[in-house]
C-alpha cells in the first residue's frame, strides 16, 4: 500500500495561496501545480511548480490521484472562493484540509473538509471549523465555537468560547467576538472591531475609525 500523501493542485496564485504553498511545501506536501489566470512568476514560492491557466486545465490531473487546495481567500461578501470550489467539487475533485505545524488544534475539535488553518492560529477543545473555511495566522477560536462553511476568520481575531456563526461570514483582522454570540449569514465584522451582541445575517459592523489630522484639517 502507498502511504505517501496525494499531491496538490493550487487554485489561485495571489497572496493566499502563496502562504498555503509555502506550508505545504514545508511539510514536503508535493505541489503539481498553480492553476491561476494571473502570471505567479514574481513570487518564488511558486519556483519549480508548473502554471496552469485556466480552471479545466485541472482535467490534465485524474481526480483520484491529487487533492485540490482553494488558494482564493475570501474576502467579506465575495463569492468567488465557493463558487471555484463548488465547479471543481461538481467535476468530482476533493479539497485537502490544511493545517500549519505551528497551529494548536485540539484533538477534541472538528476540523471539517478544505478548511485551512494558518500558522500560530488556534482552535481549542470542542469547537467546530465548518468546512472551506480560513482560520487565518494567529486567530483564536476558543471552547466550544461552531464556525460555518467559508467563514474567514482573519488574522489575530479572537472569538471567545460559544460563538455561532452562520455560513460566509467575514470577521476581521484584530476583531473580538466575545462569548456565546451568534453571528448570521454573511455578515461582516469589520478589522479591529468589537462584538458584544448577536448579529442578523448580512449586517455588517463597523469599528470605531482612526482619525487622522494634516495641518489643522481633519481627515478620517
Ligand atoms: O476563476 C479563477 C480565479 N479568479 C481569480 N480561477 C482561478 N484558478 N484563480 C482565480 N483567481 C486568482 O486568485 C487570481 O489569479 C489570483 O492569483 C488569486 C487572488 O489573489 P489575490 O492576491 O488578489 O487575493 P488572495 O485571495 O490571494 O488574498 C486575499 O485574501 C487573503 C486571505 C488578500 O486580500 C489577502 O490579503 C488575504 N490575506
Amino acid at each position: 500500500m502507498n502511504d505517501e500523501p496525494c499531491p496538490i493542485v493550487m487554485i489561485g496564485g495571489g497572496g493566499h495561496a502563496s502562504v498555503l504553498t509555502d506550508i505545504l511545501r514545508n511539510q514536503g506536501r508535493e505541489v503539481l501545480a498553480v492553476i491561476s489566470p494571473e502570471d505567479i512568476s514574481k513570487r518564488s514560492v511558486f519556483d519549480g511548480i508548473k502554471h496552469l491557466e485556466k480552471n479545466d486545465d485541472i482535467l490534465d490531473f485524474d481526480k483520484d490521484n491529487v487533492l485540490l487546495v482553494n488558494g482564493i481567500g475570501m474576502m467579506p461578501r465575495s463569492e468567488l472562493k465557493q463558487k471555484i470550489t463548488e465547479y471543481f467539487l461538481l467535476l468530482g475533485y476533493r479539497f485537502e484540509t490544511v493545517i500549519a505545524e505551528s497551529a494548536f488544534i485540539s484533538p477534541f475539535s472538528i476540523i471539517e473538509e478544505g478548511s485551512q488553518i494558518l500558522p500560530m492560529a488556534i482552535v481549542q477543545t470542542g469547537a467546530r471549523v465548518g468546512r472551506h473555511s480560513i482560520v487565518n495566522t494567529g486567530a483564536l477560536v476558543e471552547h466550544d465555537c461552531n464556525i460555518g462553511a467559508y467563514n474567514h476568520i482573519a488574522p489575530n481575531a479572537t472569538l471567545c468560547g460559544h460563538v455561532k456563526t452562520e455560513d460566509n461570514v467575514y470577521i476581521g483582522a484584530g476583531s473580538t467576538v466575545i462569548q456565546s454570540l451568534k453571528i448570521g449569514s454573511g455578515a461582516v465584522i469589520g478589522a479591529g472591531a468589537s462584538l458584544t451582541k448577536h448579529l442578523k445575517p448580512a449586517s455588517t459592523v463597523y469599528p470605531a475609525r482612526v482619525e487622522i489630522k494634516v495641518e489643522g484639517k481633519r481627515r478620517t
